[in-house]
């Protein structure tokens, strides 16, 4: 059954993190996104989260270009226009380059929207797109990405508490400097833990000697060594390490994705709805994974209880079979904009919401309140 888009409701938020996440390319003192709420002339309403952040540090994008973008580019595209799916909002959205996260958070909202509207949990709706046996499971595996800390022992007392929560999936930030020694301290306390490192892209080629040390550590994976927008030099580093090379950053479509498999520049996929532009590139992107059987994970942008939800729902599909960087809410947040909260499971799995939709419950009161605290900011618009 079509849906027609009558409304899109743009809600630039700020949030304290409890423990913010500091990378190779900065630290972002507090967590920014404009929330997009999308209604149908049907009655129903969906919500999506446009993970852009407070700069322009992990992407390009930012809470100002997405407001600009979804009010004089996408608006026009999709008001008063009638879409059998949500892919087809996406094909609608098609004839705007770039701005990923911020496509992604409208189609997020009418993935929501058409979800509810067929009475389907998300993560069984994504399911009616894909081949025959890719049934959702009930919880999806999970881990941890922790910051760049001060020292090494800063570091493990923040191990210590995520592997006692029950964690069993550490991910370390990492940049020149800050990574062998780290490792190293690391493996002498935790040697079986599933370690795995975030570069952000810190390094370049030219590294390739120093990174070959981290072999040492019998790494899960390291994550985007080299340059952002780079697939080739990746190619040249995987040979030369026995770690397998993350992509992250730059696997922004399912053409970069084939790109990178044919010349040997990933073993391992990182997928994040937002940075390829939202839910249907994902699910391309995820059958490209299942065929080639590329292991794969469902990574994280700090999202809010919106966000997350629809990234466990695209977790919960089987071929993603390494743990996701979709913590529980104390994570992140000290009281999130949806109940109930996420809570890890003791075998280090998060549930995955069996409501319609995204499955949980929207506090439009606390969304208000963030994007008062946003706009007393006065940042960046
Ligand atoms: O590189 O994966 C990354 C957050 C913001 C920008 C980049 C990254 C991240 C994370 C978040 O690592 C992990 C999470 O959401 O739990
Ligand atoms: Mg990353």
């Amino acid at each position: 059954m079509p849906l027609t888009i009558q409304s899109l409701a743009v809600y630039p938020i700020a949030l304290n993190y409890v423990e913010p996440l500091k990378t190779s390319f900065g630290d972002n003192a507090l967590k920014a996104a404009v929330v997009v709420q999308l209604c149908t002339a049907e009655g129903v309403c969906g919500w999506g989260e446009a993970s852009v952040e407070l700069s322009p540090g992990y992407g390009s994008e930012t809470v100002g270009t997405a407001i600009h973008v979804i009010r004089n580019f996408i608006e026009p595209l999709l008001i008063g226009k009638t879409f059998a799916d949500p892919p087809a909002v996406a094909k609608a959205m098609r004839s705007i380059r770039g701005h990923q996260h911020t496509r992604a958070g409208v189609e997020a909202a009418a993935w929501d929207a058409f979800a509810q509207f067929n009475n389907l949990s998300l993560a069984h709706y994504f399911a009616t797109f894909l081949p025959e046996g890719h049934t959702p499971r009930a919880t999806a595996p999970v881990g941890v990405s922790i910051g760049m800390q001060p020292t090494a022992e800063a570091t493990l007392a923040i191990i210590r508490k995520r592997v006692k929560e029950g964690y069993n999936r550490i991910k370390l930030k990492i940049t020149p400097g800050w990574d062998v020694e780290l490792a190293r301290a690391v493996r002498a306390e935790f040697p079986e833990i599933l370690l795995m490192l975030d570069a952000n892209s810190a390094y370049t080629l030219a590294d390739a000697e120093h990174l070959k040390q981290l072999d040492a550590f019998n790494l899960l994976m390291v994550e985007q060594p080299l340059g952002h927008d780079d697939i080739y030099q990746h190619s040249k580093l995987q040979p030369q390490l026995k770690t397998r090379i993350c992509l992250d950053e730059s696997i922004k479509s399912t053409d970069d994705l084939h790109l990178a498999l044919e010349i040997g520049a990933i073993r391992i996929l990182n997928l994040k709805p937002a940075r390829v532009g939202g839910f249907t590139e994902s699910l391309s992107i995820y059958r490209v994974c299942a065929e080639h059987q590329l292991p794969l994970w469902i990574g994280g942008m700090l999202e809010t209880g919106i966000g997350r939800a629809a990234n466990l729902a695209l977790a919960s599909l089987p071929a993603v079979t390494l743990p996701c960087d979709i913590s529980a809410t104390d994570r992140y947040y000290v009281e999130d904009i949806t109940e109930p909260p996420f809570r890890l499971n003791a075998d280090s799995t998060i549930t995955v919401p069996t409501g319609p939709g995204i499955g949980v419950a929207v506090q439009l009161d606390r969304i208000e309140k963030a994007t008062a605290a946003w706009e007393a900011m006065h940042a960046y618009v």
